[in-house]
Parts: structure tokens; C-alpha cells; sequence
């Protein structure tokens, strides 16, 4: 099959949602001109405007680290090692290496090391699953971070599969608040930065073949806590759909985007105030993130026999139940 953008060249990858089937460089292209549309069309960040992408070592975020430097932005990577056995290690290293041979700055924090709370031991001690007590931690370390050291804006790996699972498990279970906050961009308000995700137009299938043409070498494993994950069964039931009728995931989601999230973004409205211990934004008294330090710092509870209870937003925002309309900050 011939290339659809150039004619010329082989292809060497089939985009179906698009109808389109691509080169190397043709589908590089595709790329960075999905991920400009994005950039541009949602207003997420200026040419002279420094980024903070939050990296893992995985496909997504070392490969729209890639990319935004390559197009010409000032972006730093920003790795939290999360204290997970076996996996943090190689993941943080893949980000260093990927650091090294770009030239780019990359910002660490660990989670274990300058806060006592690696997610294994956090889940161990407190009534969270590990995916709560991270996703929870993470955010409130984008935040902070990303202030501490100048940055308005956060970008994060999120993909078009993520975010059409995430959309799928918030509407089954009619998650409003959470409907109102999923966007491409999250603008700037009472002492939270803006967060944007400037992959959401590309699928996962795409950001292994950009890392591969790149020759960007990230960490294959998922999190070893990622498994049972709602998120995975839902990128699943999507994918069958997908694969019967291309162009699914990237319907539902835009559809939802263009006409349906801006009615639940209208309803939400809550007051913030800084967190009385670290001064960062929250509903409460004490920021999520700092009760959860308390609470590990408490000897252990007992736990019922089913494990633990609390369940929690996952950090792509799919919730199990019972949860919380909104999430907390
Ligand atoms: S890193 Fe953290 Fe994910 Fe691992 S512990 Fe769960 S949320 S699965 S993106
Ligand atoms: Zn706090």
C-alpha cells in the first residue's frame, strides 16, 4: 500500500480512523501536526512559554517530550519516583537516558525519598488501593512542582485510548463532577496551574510507532499495580468497537468534547483555600495530600477482609465505586 499523504513511499503504517495509511516520514509528520492542532486550536501554551511535561518512562509522556522539543518548545521533564519495587527504578533511568541524549533538563522527585510515602508502603499502611494513593500524590506534586520552579503549565502523556476509556467509565457511572473537568485543557485557577494533554488526538498504537521511529527507548512493563485496573477493561470493550468501526473512540470522545462537557463544566463550582500546613489549594482545612501523610504516619489500621475499602480516583480519572463526585485536591 502506498503512502496517502506523499504517493510515493511504501507505507508503513495504517491509520483507519482516518482512512489514511502512512510512511516513516509522512506518519512522523502526522504526529506533530495532530499534536500542533492540539496545541493551537486549545490555546494550551505560547511558542516563549517554558512546559513542564510530566514523564514516566513510558511510551506516551517520553514521546510527547520528544515531540515538543522537537517542534521548538521549551520543555522540561518532570519524573516522581513512586516507590514502586522493581518497576520505579528502571523507569526513572529511562527518563534520564532519554534526558541525556536530548539535552534536556529533567526535574526529580521521589516520593519515598523526600516525603516518606512510596505508593506500595502508602497502600500497605492506609485503607487506599496503591492507584488512589498515587494519582492523589501526583497531582498534588504537578502542582507544587511545577510552582516551585516557575512553570504555569503542566502537560501529560494522555492519549485519545486513555481519554475515551476515562470519558466511558466516568458516563457509566454518571461521574458529573468529573465530566466537567475532563478537557484537553485545564485553565489556571486559584492557585492550580493549567494542565493540558496535547497527545489526546492520537491513539496509543501511534505513540509505539513515533517511539520506535524515533528510536526512543521507554519502558515496556506496565506498573505492576496497573493490573485489574477498570481503565484496562474499558481500552478493551473500546478497542473491540474500534475494531469493527474505526473511528469509534475518536466519535465518542470529540463528540463528547465539542457538545456534551461544556453543559457539566458549567455546574461545577467549588470554593479553594490554601491547605493550613503546606499552602497549597484545597477544599478542606488540610489538603488531600497531607492527610494522607497523616494518616501514614498513624500505625496501621486494621483492614476488613476484603482488602482495601476506599475507592478512589485512578489518575487517568476513572473511578470504582462508591467515589466522590469531584475529586479532591
Ligand atoms: S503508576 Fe500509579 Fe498508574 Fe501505577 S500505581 Fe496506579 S496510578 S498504575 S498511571
Ligand atoms: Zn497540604
Amino acid at each position: 500500500m502506498r503512502c496517502t499523504r506523499c504517493r510515493g513511499q511504501e507505507a508503513c503504517l495504517e491509520v483507519r480512523r482516518h482512512n489514511a495509511a502512512f510512511c516513516e516520514d509522512c506518519f512522523l509528520a502526522f504526529f506533530r501536526d495532530q499534536v500542533t492542532r492540539a496545541i493551537e486550536h486549545h490555546k494550551m501554551f505560547r511558542r516563549d512559554e517554558p512546559v513542564l511535561v510530566a514523564v514516566s518512562g513510558g511510551k506516551d509522556s517520553l514521546a510527547l517530550w520528544d515531540v515538543l522539543l522537537d517542534l521548538g518548545y521549551d520543555a522540561t521533564g518532570f519524573y516522581i519516583g513512586l516507590g514502586i519495587p522493581g518497576y520505579s527504578e528502571p523507569s526513572r533511568e529511562k527518563c534520564e537516558a532519554f534526558a541525556a541524549r536530548r539535552h534536556a533538563r529533567l526535574i526529580v522527585t521521589d516520593l519515598e525519598a523526600d516525603y516518606g510515602l512510596g505508593i506500595a508502603e502508602t497502600a500497605r499502611r492506609t485503607m487506599r488501593t496503591p492507584c488512589s494513593a498515587c494519582g492523589l500524590s501526583k497531582r498534588y506534586l504537578f502542582n507544587k512542582v511545577a510552582q516551585e520552579h516557575g512553570f504555569r503549565v503542566i502537560a501529560t502523556g494522555h492519549n485519545l485510548d486513555d481519554e475515551a476509556a476515562t470519558l466511558f467509565g466516568n458516563v457509566l457511572r454518571w461521574q458529573t463532577g468529573y465530566l466537567g473537568r475532563q478537557a484537553p485543557v485545564l485553565a489556571e485557577e486559584d492557585g492550580f496551574i493549567r494542565k493540558v494533554k496535547p497527545l489526546y488526538r492520537l491513539a496509543e498504537r501511534e505513540m509505539a510507532a513515533y517511539c520506535v521511529l524515533r528510536g526512543i527507548d521507554y519502558i515496556v512493563d506496565e506498573c505492576p499495580m496497573s493490573k485489574g485496573a477498570k481503565s484496562l477493561l474499558f481500552k478493551d470493550v473500546l478497542n473491540q468497537l474500534e475494531a469493527v468501526s474505526p473511528g469509534t473512540k475518536q466519535a465518542f470522545l470529540f463528540g463528547f468534547l465539542e457538545k456534551v462537557q461544556p453543559l457539566f463544566a458549567q455546574h461545577e463550582a467549588v470554593t479553594l483555600r490554601p491547605c493550613t500546613q503546606c499552602g497549597q489549594p484545597t477544599t478542606a482545612e488540610l489538603c488531600a495530600f497531607c492527610r494522607l501523610r497523616a494518616e501514614v504516619a498513624q500505625p496501621k489500621r486494621r483492614r476488613g477482609r476484603r482488602g482495601p475499602q476506599r475507592a478512589a480516583p485512578s489518575p487517568d480519572g476513572v473511578t470504582g465505586p462508591p467515589a466522590p463526585a469531584l475529586a479532591e485536591s
